[in-house]
């Protein structure tokens, strides 16, 4: 399977959110409509014995399938969705892998194959610099506590989290990404941010082995 098979994160994303969206606003029409028809309706009049009834239960009933039968369609397109892109990004097989790791507050990038690493947080700002168009596996963990990984140009998101290693793989087009740590984590939780460069694989390559000490076979 050619890298540009990879499934798009973006685009999976903006999939979901143009039908959560949609049902959202329907939702909340129904439920705001439903409550201000009730207060006009049932408004209090003069001298007139409230009604004793407290339940209904057709009308409960339906309401509850209804935002079940919701819930569960949404639920469905979502990990179909997450399920589509993990299986399908890991098996590719990457041209590049990246160790990252969180600590409090800076991100540590290691490319195993070419012997470096580069940190961005409150150490400085050294770029993560990836091959564009291609699949890049990350092996993502944390030192200490939960931080996330999160490139919100890629739509994506995923925790790091201590004593485990999670391994994804993301495709990036040429460009600059803001990078940052999604949860809070501290003070200066702020501060652990960085920036990916994606850059066409011979600049990826020429700029790897500059730093390093060439891939290892
Ligand atoms: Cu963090």
């Amino acid at each position: 399977m050619s890298a540009l098979a990879l499934v798009s994160t973006r685009h999976e994303y903006d999939h979901l959110f143009s039908i959560y969206v949609p049902i959202a606003i329907g939702l909340f029409l129904l439920i705001a409509l439903t409550v201000l028809g009730a207060v006009l309706i049932y408004r209090r009049r003069p001298v007139e014995r409230a009604a004793r009834w407290h339940e209904n239960n057709p009308i409960e009933g339906t309401y509850a399938l209804l935002l079940a039968c919701v819930a569960a369609f949404l639920l469905y397109l979502t990990f179909t969705a997450e399920h589509r892109v993990d299986t399908v990004s890991l098996g590719e097989r990457p041209a590049v892998v990246i160790d990252v790791t969180g600590s409090k507050w800076e991100w540590t990038f290691t490319y195993p194959s070419y012997r470096f690493s580069v940190r961005s947080g409150t150490v400085g700002r050294q770029p993560l610099v990836v091959p564009a168009g291609a699949p890049v596996r990350f092996n993502l963990t944390s030192t200490d506590v939960i931080h996330s990984f999160w490139i919100p140009a890629l739509r994506y998101k995923h925790d790091a989290i201590p004593g485990s290693v999670q391994v994804i793989t993301l495709s990036f087009g040429p460009g600059v990404f803001a990078g940052q740590c999604a949860e809070f984590c501290g003070l200066r939780h702020s501060d652990m941010i960085f920036v990916a460069h994606a850059v066409n694989p011979a600049a990826f390559t020429k700029w790897a082995r500059s730093r390093g000490r060439g891939p290892t076979p």
